[in-house]
Protein backbone atom coordinates (compact mmCIF):
# COMPACT_ATOMS: atom_id res chain seq x y z
CA UNK A 1 0.00 0.00 0.00
CA UNK A 2 2.64 2.20 0.69
CA UNK A 3 4.78 1.60 -2.35
CA UNK A 4 1.51 2.67 -4.22
CA UNK A 5 1.09 6.06 -2.91
CA UNK A 6 4.37 6.93 -3.40
CA UNK A 7 4.39 5.81 -6.81
CA UNK A 8 1.23 7.42 -7.50
CA UNK A 9 3.34 10.92 -5.73
CA UNK A 10 5.83 10.24 -8.36
CA UNK A 11 3.73 10.20 -11.38
CA UNK A 12 2.26 13.23 -10.22
CA UNK A 13 5.47 15.36 -9.24
CA UNK A 14 6.62 14.33 -12.82
CA UNK A 15 3.75 15.11 -14.74
CA UNK A 16 3.69 18.68 -13.20
CA UNK A 17 6.87 19.59 -13.76
CA UNK A 18 6.29 18.82 -17.76
CA UNK A 19 3.42 21.43 -17.97
CA UNK A 20 5.59 23.72 -16.90
CA UNK A 21 8.76 22.98 -18.46
CA UNK A 22 6.87 22.96 -22.01
CA UNK A 23 5.79 26.61 -20.76
CA UNK A 24 9.15 27.43 -20.04
CA UNK A 25 10.97 26.30 -22.44
CA UNK A 26 9.39 27.27 -25.55
CA UNK A 27 11.59 30.47 -26.11
CA UNK A 28 14.66 28.47 -25.82
CA UNK A 29 13.37 25.99 -28.53
CA UNK A 30 12.59 29.57 -31.17
CA UNK A 31 16.53 29.77 -31.84
CA UNK A 32 15.57 26.02 -32.99
CA UNK A 33 16.12 25.78 -36.75
CA UNK A 34 13.37 24.27 -38.50
CA UNK A 35 14.26 21.63 -40.92
CA UNK A 36 12.23 21.10 -43.75
CA UNK A 37 13.46 18.26 -45.44
CA UNK A 38 11.64 14.69 -45.18
CA UNK A 39 13.75 12.92 -42.35
CA UNK A 40 13.40 9.25 -41.49
CA UNK A 41 15.93 9.59 -38.39
CA UNK A 42 15.73 13.32 -36.84
CA UNK A 43 18.30 13.65 -34.02
CA UNK A 44 16.87 15.39 -31.00
CA UNK A 45 17.53 19.32 -30.93
CA UNK A 46 19.93 20.38 -27.82
CA UNK A 47 17.77 22.63 -25.39
CA UNK A 48 20.59 24.93 -24.95
CA UNK A 49 18.94 26.14 -21.73
CA UNK A 50 18.94 22.89 -20.17
CA UNK A 51 21.67 21.19 -21.54
CA UNK A 52 24.03 21.95 -18.32
CA UNK A 53 21.38 20.09 -15.91
CA UNK A 54 21.13 17.41 -18.73
CA UNK A 55 23.99 15.15 -19.83
CA UNK A 56 21.78 12.91 -22.33
CA UNK A 57 21.10 12.96 -26.03
CA UNK A 58 17.92 11.12 -27.18
CA UNK A 59 17.35 10.58 -31.11
CA UNK A 60 14.22 8.67 -32.79
CA UNK A 61 14.05 6.46 -35.36
CA UNK A 62 10.93 7.33 -37.43
CA UNK A 63 9.82 5.37 -40.17
CA UNK A 64 6.11 4.25 -41.53
CA UNK A 65 4.20 1.71 -42.63
CA UNK A 66 3.60 1.73 -45.78
CA UNK A 67 7.08 3.24 -46.40
CA UNK A 68 5.39 6.17 -48.03
CA UNK A 69 2.54 7.80 -46.41
CA UNK A 70 -1.12 8.27 -48.73
CA UNK A 71 -3.48 10.19 -47.93
CA UNK A 72 -6.97 8.38 -47.02
CA UNK A 73 -5.08 4.96 -46.54
CA UNK A 74 -4.44 4.35 -42.83
CA UNK A 75 -0.64 4.49 -42.36
CA UNK A 76 1.41 2.85 -39.41
CA UNK A 77 3.75 5.79 -37.77
CA UNK A 78 6.35 4.24 -36.04
CA UNK A 79 8.71 5.70 -33.13
CA UNK A 80 12.12 4.01 -31.88
CA UNK A 81 13.78 6.33 -28.99
CA UNK A 82 17.27 5.27 -28.64
CA UNK A 83 19.84 7.11 -26.27
CA UNK A 84 23.15 8.13 -26.68
CA UNK A 85 24.56 4.55 -26.83
CA UNK A 86 22.01 3.86 -29.70
CA UNK A 87 20.06 1.49 -27.40
CA UNK A 88 16.36 1.58 -27.45
CA UNK A 89 14.31 3.05 -24.54
CA UNK A 90 11.46 1.21 -23.87
CA UNK A 91 10.55 2.82 -20.52
CA UNK A 92 9.11 6.08 -21.27
CA UNK A 93 7.26 7.81 -18.28
CA UNK A 94 3.44 7.69 -18.23
CA UNK A 95 3.35 11.96 -18.65
CA UNK A 96 -0.59 12.92 -18.30
CA UNK A 97 -1.56 8.92 -18.76
CA UNK A 98 0.62 8.58 -21.89
CA UNK A 99 3.80 7.02 -22.69
CA UNK A 100 4.28 9.58 -25.93
CA UNK A 101 2.11 12.23 -27.04
CA UNK A 102 1.76 12.72 -30.51
CA UNK A 103 0.43 16.05 -32.26
CA UNK A 104 0.62 16.21 -35.77
CA UNK A 105 -0.51 19.62 -37.58
CA UNK A 106 -0.42 20.43 -41.48
CA UNK A 107 2.02 23.34 -42.74
CA UNK A 108 -0.59 25.77 -42.67
CA UNK A 109 -2.18 24.69 -39.12
CA UNK A 110 -5.78 24.29 -40.42
CA UNK A 111 -5.36 20.27 -40.00
CA UNK A 112 -4.47 19.33 -36.40
CA UNK A 113 -4.14 15.78 -34.65
CA UNK A 114 -3.44 14.37 -30.87
CA UNK A 115 -2.89 11.09 -30.84
CA UNK A 116 -0.87 8.36 -28.59
CA UNK A 117 1.40 6.13 -30.09
CA UNK A 118 1.59 2.42 -27.41
CA UNK A 119 4.70 0.53 -27.33
CA UNK A 120 5.12 -2.22 -28.92
CA UNK A 121 6.86 -5.89 -28.31
CA UNK A 122 10.13 -4.39 -29.81
CA UNK A 123 10.27 -1.28 -28.12
CA UNK A 124 8.85 0.79 -30.73
CA UNK A 125 5.77 3.21 -30.11
CA UNK A 126 3.40 3.13 -32.89
CA UNK A 127 0.37 4.51 -33.84
CA UNK A 128 -2.26 4.23 -36.40
CA UNK A 129 -3.14 7.54 -38.59
CA UNK A 130 -5.31 7.82 -41.27
CA UNK A 131 -4.15 11.70 -43.32
CA UNK A 132 -7.22 13.08 -45.10
CA UNK A 133 -4.90 15.06 -47.65
CA UNK A 134 -1.47 14.81 -49.55
CA UNK A 135 1.19 17.47 -48.32
CA UNK A 136 3.35 18.55 -46.11
CA UNK A 137 2.94 18.09 -42.06
CA UNK A 138 4.96 18.37 -39.29
CA UNK A 139 4.95 16.02 -36.08
CA UNK A 140 5.86 17.08 -32.76
CA UNK A 141 6.49 13.69 -30.49
CA UNK A 142 6.77 15.10 -26.94
CA UNK A 143 7.99 11.89 -24.22
CA UNK A 144 9.75 11.81 -21.29
CA UNK A 145 12.58 9.33 -21.21
CA UNK A 146 13.60 7.64 -17.64
CA UNK A 147 15.60 9.81 -15.55
CA UNK A 148 15.43 12.56 -17.94
CA UNK A 149 13.60 15.67 -18.74
CA UNK A 150 10.98 15.92 -21.88
CA UNK A 151 12.07 15.85 -25.17
CA UNK A 152 9.80 16.85 -27.92
CA UNK A 153 11.23 15.70 -31.59
CA UNK A 154 9.98 17.32 -34.30
CA UNK A 155 9.95 15.51 -37.75
CA UNK A 156 8.34 16.44 -41.31
CA UNK A 157 6.55 14.15 -43.14
CA UNK A 158 4.93 14.34 -46.66
CA UNK A 159 2.24 12.80 -47.46
CA UNK A 160 1.53 11.79 -50.94
CA UNK A 161 -2.40 12.26 -52.62
CA UNK A 162 -4.54 15.07 -53.30
CA UNK A 163 -3.25 18.52 -51.74
CA UNK A 164 -5.83 20.74 -50.83
CA UNK A 165 -5.47 24.39 -51.19
CA UNK A 166 -3.63 25.90 -48.22
CA UNK A 167 -5.49 27.40 -46.00
CA UNK A 168 -4.61 31.09 -44.61
CA UNK A 169 -3.45 32.24 -40.91
CA UNK A 170 -5.66 34.91 -39.98
CA UNK A 171 -5.72 36.28 -36.54
CA UNK A 172 -8.80 35.99 -34.64
CA UNK A 173 -10.79 39.19 -34.44
CA UNK A 174 -12.78 37.34 -30.99
CA UNK A 175 -11.31 35.13 -28.60
CA UNK A 176 -14.46 33.17 -28.63
CA UNK A 177 -14.89 30.04 -30.78
CA UNK A 178 -17.63 27.25 -30.74
CA UNK A 179 -17.32 23.58 -31.78
CA UNK A 180 -19.64 20.72 -31.98
CA UNK A 181 -21.97 22.39 -29.45
CA UNK A 182 -19.13 23.98 -26.95
CA UNK A 183 -18.31 27.58 -26.98
CA UNK A 184 -14.79 28.31 -25.47
CA UNK A 185 -13.57 32.33 -24.40
CA UNK A 186 -10.00 33.21 -24.18
CA UNK A 187 -9.02 35.68 -22.04
CA UNK A 188 -5.13 36.70 -21.71
CA UNK A 189 -4.04 37.94 -18.08
CA UNK A 190 -1.89 40.54 -19.61
CA UNK A 191 -1.17 41.99 -23.21
CA UNK A 192 -0.21 39.30 -25.27
CA UNK A 193 2.95 40.14 -26.70
CA UNK A 194 6.45 38.73 -27.54
CA UNK A 195 8.27 36.94 -24.45
CA UNK A 196 5.78 38.15 -21.59
CA UNK A 197 4.39 35.47 -19.03
CA UNK A 198 0.75 35.45 -18.66
CA UNK A 199 -2.05 33.13 -18.16
CA UNK A 200 -4.81 32.44 -20.62
CA UNK A 201 -8.09 31.85 -18.69
CA UNK A 202 -10.66 29.23 -20.87
CA UNK A 203 -14.14 29.29 -19.73
CA UNK A 204 -16.94 26.73 -21.38
CA UNK A 205 -20.02 27.11 -22.02
CA UNK A 206 -23.28 25.11 -23.67
CA UNK A 207 -23.40 26.77 -27.02
CA UNK A 208 -27.33 25.96 -26.99
CA UNK A 209 -27.79 27.69 -23.79
CA UNK A 210 -25.08 29.53 -23.51
CA UNK A 211 -24.55 28.42 -19.35
CA UNK A 212 -21.52 27.23 -18.12
CA UNK A 213 -20.36 23.62 -19.04
CA UNK A 214 -21.25 21.33 -15.89
CA UNK A 215 -20.05 17.84 -18.29
CA UNK A 216 -16.83 18.05 -18.93
CA UNK A 217 -14.63 15.41 -18.47
CA UNK A 218 -10.80 14.74 -17.64
CA UNK A 219 -9.30 14.16 -21.07
CA UNK A 220 -5.65 12.22 -19.78
CA UNK A 221 -5.72 13.48 -16.46
CA UNK A 222 -6.80 16.79 -17.10
CA UNK A 223 -9.59 19.05 -17.36
CA UNK A 224 -8.14 20.84 -20.78
CA UNK A 225 -4.86 20.07 -22.97
CA UNK A 226 -3.72 23.10 -24.29
CA UNK A 227 -1.50 23.07 -27.65
CA UNK A 228 0.39 26.70 -29.17
CA UNK A 229 2.68 26.40 -32.29
CA UNK A 230 3.45 29.13 -34.18
CA UNK A 231 2.82 30.17 -37.61
CA UNK A 232 6.68 28.74 -38.69
CA UNK A 233 6.31 25.58 -36.68
CA UNK A 234 9.26 26.43 -34.03
CA UNK A 235 7.47 26.80 -31.29
CA UNK A 236 5.73 24.40 -29.76
CA UNK A 237 4.13 24.32 -26.43
CA UNK A 238 2.21 21.24 -24.98
CA UNK A 239 0.60 23.16 -21.66
CA UNK A 240 -2.00 21.99 -19.20
CA UNK A 241 -4.05 23.86 -16.60
CA UNK A 242 -3.22 25.10 -13.57
CA UNK A 243 -5.26 24.90 -10.62
CA UNK A 244 -6.65 28.64 -10.14
CA UNK A 245 -4.86 30.67 -7.41
CA UNK A 246 -2.12 28.59 -7.70
CA UNK A 247 1.25 30.82 -8.03
CA UNK A 248 4.58 29.99 -9.98
CA UNK A 249 6.31 29.63 -6.99
CA UNK A 250 4.15 26.63 -5.89
CA UNK A 251 6.90 24.89 -8.16
CA UNK A 252 9.25 25.20 -6.38
CA UNK A 253 10.69 21.60 -4.97
CA UNK A 254 13.18 22.52 -2.42
CA UNK A 255 12.88 20.01 0.44
CA UNK A 256 10.69 16.99 1.28
CA UNK A 257 7.95 19.16 2.70
CA UNK A 258 7.65 21.41 -0.53
CA UNK A 259 7.49 17.93 -2.38
CA UNK A 260 4.46 16.93 -0.17
CA UNK A 261 2.10 20.25 -0.72
CA UNK A 262 3.07 20.24 -4.40
CA UNK A 263 1.73 16.29 -4.84
CA UNK A 264 -1.17 18.15 -2.91
CA UNK A 265 -1.26 20.38 -5.69
CA UNK A 266 -1.30 17.47 -8.34
CA UNK A 267 -4.75 16.57 -6.92
CA UNK A 268 -6.40 19.51 -7.37
CA UNK A 269 -5.11 19.47 -11.43
CA UNK A 270 -8.06 18.78 -13.51
CA UNK A 271 -10.61 21.16 -11.26
CA UNK A 272 -13.17 19.29 -9.49
CA UNK A 273 -16.21 21.30 -8.92
CA UNK A 274 -17.87 19.25 -5.71
CA UNK A 275 -15.15 20.39 -4.02
CA UNK A 276 -14.91 24.03 -2.41
CA UNK A 277 -11.41 26.27 -3.12
CA UNK A 278 -11.28 24.53 -6.37
CA UNK A 279 -11.86 25.98 -9.67
CA UNK A 280 -15.20 25.20 -11.17
CA UNK A 281 -15.61 22.88 -13.48
CA UNK A 282 -15.65 25.28 -16.80
CA UNK A 283 -13.05 27.35 -16.06
CA UNK A 284 -9.09 26.81 -16.54
CA UNK A 285 -6.02 28.58 -16.96
CA UNK A 286 -3.01 27.54 -18.91
CA UNK A 287 0.41 29.72 -17.73
CA UNK A 288 2.58 30.41 -20.67
CA UNK A 289 4.36 32.78 -23.05
CA UNK A 290 4.43 33.38 -27.27
CA UNK A 291 8.12 33.50 -27.54
CA UNK A 292 8.10 35.88 -30.18
CA UNK A 293 6.46 38.34 -32.26
CA UNK A 294 4.67 36.78 -35.02
CA UNK A 295 1.34 34.75 -35.89
CA UNK A 296 0.27 31.66 -33.11
CA UNK A 297 -2.57 28.69 -32.94
CA UNK A 298 -3.57 27.55 -30.34
CA UNK A 299 -5.88 24.49 -29.59
CA UNK A 300 -7.50 23.87 -26.04
CA UNK A 301 -8.62 20.40 -26.23
CA UNK A 302 -11.80 19.75 -23.86
CA UNK A 303 -13.97 16.41 -23.69
CA UNK A 304 -17.56 16.01 -23.13
CA UNK A 305 -19.72 12.94 -23.28
CA UNK A 306 -16.88 10.43 -24.23
CA UNK A 307 -15.97 13.00 -27.13
CA UNK A 308 -12.34 15.10 -27.35
CA UNK A 309 -13.31 18.87 -28.39
CA UNK A 310 -10.76 20.75 -30.12
CA UNK A 311 -11.38 24.64 -29.77
CA UNK A 312 -8.80 26.45 -32.34
CA UNK A 313 -7.77 30.29 -31.64
CA UNK A 314 -5.23 32.58 -33.71
CA UNK A 315 -3.38 35.02 -32.07
CA UNK A 316 -1.00 38.13 -33.36
CA UNK A 317 1.77 38.11 -31.20
CA UNK A 318 3.16 42.30 -31.57
CA UNK A 319 6.94 42.51 -30.58
CA UNK A 320 7.78 43.50 -27.00
CA UNK A 321 7.74 46.87 -26.15
CA UNK A 322 11.25 48.44 -27.03
CA UNK A 323 12.69 48.24 -23.85
CA UNK A 324 15.79 50.54 -22.78
CA UNK A 325 18.10 48.07 -22.30
CA UNK A 326 20.82 48.78 -19.48
CA UNK A 327 24.54 47.70 -20.19
CA UNK A 328 25.22 45.28 -16.89
CA UNK A 329 26.83 47.33 -13.90
CA UNK A 330 29.06 44.63 -11.95
CA UNK A 331 31.07 46.06 -9.31
CA UNK A 332 34.45 45.47 -8.53
CA UNK A 333 34.79 41.84 -7.11
CA UNK A 334 31.71 40.71 -8.55
CA UNK A 335 30.97 37.57 -10.70
CA UNK A 336 28.66 38.58 -13.45
CA UNK A 337 26.10 35.96 -14.33
CA UNK A 338 24.22 36.24 -17.55
CA UNK A 339 20.92 35.59 -17.62
CA UNK A 340 19.33 34.37 -21.24
CA UNK A 341 17.91 31.95 -23.22
CA UNK A 342 20.85 30.06 -23.13
CA UNK A 343 20.73 29.64 -19.15
CA UNK A 344 22.71 31.18 -16.82
CA UNK A 345 26.50 32.18 -18.39
CA UNK A 346 28.65 30.96 -16.90
CA UNK A 347 26.43 28.16 -15.48
CA UNK A 348 29.80 27.52 -12.60
CA UNK A 349 31.26 29.05 -10.70
CA UNK A 350 34.12 28.39 -8.56
CA UNK A 351 34.18 30.17 -5.01
CA UNK A 352 36.67 29.48 -1.94
CA UNK A 353 35.17 28.06 1.21
CA UNK A 354 34.72 31.04 3.85
CA UNK A 355 35.19 33.52 1.66
CA UNK A 356 32.33 36.27 0.40
CA UNK A 357 30.30 35.31 -2.33
CA UNK A 358 29.23 38.24 -4.84
CA UNK A 359 27.42 37.52 -8.16
CA UNK A 360 26.05 40.23 -10.28
CA UNK A 361 22.83 38.89 -12.02
CA UNK A 362 22.11 40.19 -15.01
CA UNK A 363 19.00 39.31 -16.92
CA UNK A 364 19.48 40.47 -20.86
CA UNK A 365 15.96 39.84 -22.08
CA UNK A 366 12.64 39.01 -21.45
CA UNK A 367 12.58 35.84 -23.50
CA UNK A 368 13.58 33.28 -20.61
CA UNK A 369 11.83 32.67 -17.60
CA UNK A 370 14.32 33.80 -15.45
CA UNK A 371 12.64 36.63 -13.87
CA UNK A 372 13.87 34.78 -10.29
CA UNK A 373 16.78 33.54 -9.19
CA UNK A 374 17.03 30.98 -6.45
CA UNK A 375 19.28 29.59 -3.92
CA UNK A 376 17.13 26.91 -2.01
CA UNK A 377 19.30 26.21 0.68
CA UNK A 378 20.66 29.55 1.56
CA UNK A 379 16.70 31.09 1.45
CA UNK A 380 17.74 33.47 -1.24
CA UNK A 381 15.14 34.63 -3.68
CA UNK A 382 15.84 37.76 -5.92
CA UNK A 383 13.61 39.44 -8.51
CA UNK A 384 15.50 40.07 -11.66
CA UNK A 385 14.12 42.46 -14.02
CA UNK A 386 15.06 42.61 -16.76
CA UNK A 387 18.42 44.91 -17.51
CA UNK A 388 18.90 45.40 -14.54
CA UNK A 389 22.07 44.34 -12.43
CA UNK A 390 20.98 42.43 -9.26
CA UNK A 391 23.66 41.28 -6.56
CA UNK A 392 23.52 38.34 -4.45
CA UNK A 393 25.92 38.07 -1.57
CA UNK A 394 27.05 35.44 1.32
CA UNK A 395 29.92 33.34 2.36
CA UNK A 396 29.44 29.57 1.75
CA UNK A 397 30.53 27.74 5.53
CA UNK A 398 31.22 24.34 3.78
CA UNK A 399 32.94 22.66 0.64
CA UNK A 400 30.68 21.43 -1.96
CA UNK A 401 28.10 22.73 -4.13
CA UNK A 402 25.12 25.22 -3.99
CA UNK A 403 23.00 25.13 -6.65
CA UNK A 404 20.65 27.81 -7.70
CA UNK A 405 18.01 28.14 -10.16
CA UNK A 406 15.45 30.09 -11.53
CA UNK A 407 11.68 30.39 -9.80
CA UNK A 408 10.36 27.84 -11.73
CA UNK A 409 13.39 25.44 -10.80
CA UNK A 410 14.10 25.14 -15.06
CA UNK A 411 17.50 27.31 -15.18
CA UNK A 412 20.25 26.03 -13.35
CA UNK A 413 23.35 26.83 -12.36
CA UNK A 414 25.79 25.99 -9.57
CA UNK A 415 28.96 27.29 -7.41
CA UNK A 416 31.62 25.15 -6.46
CA UNK A 417 32.85 25.68 -3.38
CA UNK A 418 36.33 24.67 -2.33
CA UNK A 419 37.74 24.30 0.48
CU1 LIG B 1 -1.35 13.75 -25.53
Amino acid sequence: MMRKIFNLGTVLLVSTIAVFFTACTSGTNSQGVDNANVANTVASESNSANAAASDSAFKVDFKTEPGQVQAGAPATLIFTVKDSKNSVIKDLQVVHEKPMHLLIVSKDLSEFYHVHPEQSADGSYRVQHTFPNGGDYKFYADFTPPNAKQVVERIDVKVSGTERAKVALVADTKLEKSVDGLKVTMKPSAKIEAGQELTLDFAAFDAKTGKPTTDLQNYLGELAHFVIISEDLVDFVHAHPMAKGEKMDGMKMDGDAKKKDHNADGHSHGADSKETNKPSAYEVSAHTAFPRAGLYKLWAQFQRGGKVISIPFIVNVPAGKAKVVKPANVPAGATKVTVSSNGYEPSSVSVVKGQPVKLAFYRADSENCGGEVVFAKQNIRKKLAVSETVLVEFTPTEAGEIAFACGMDMLRGKLVVTQ
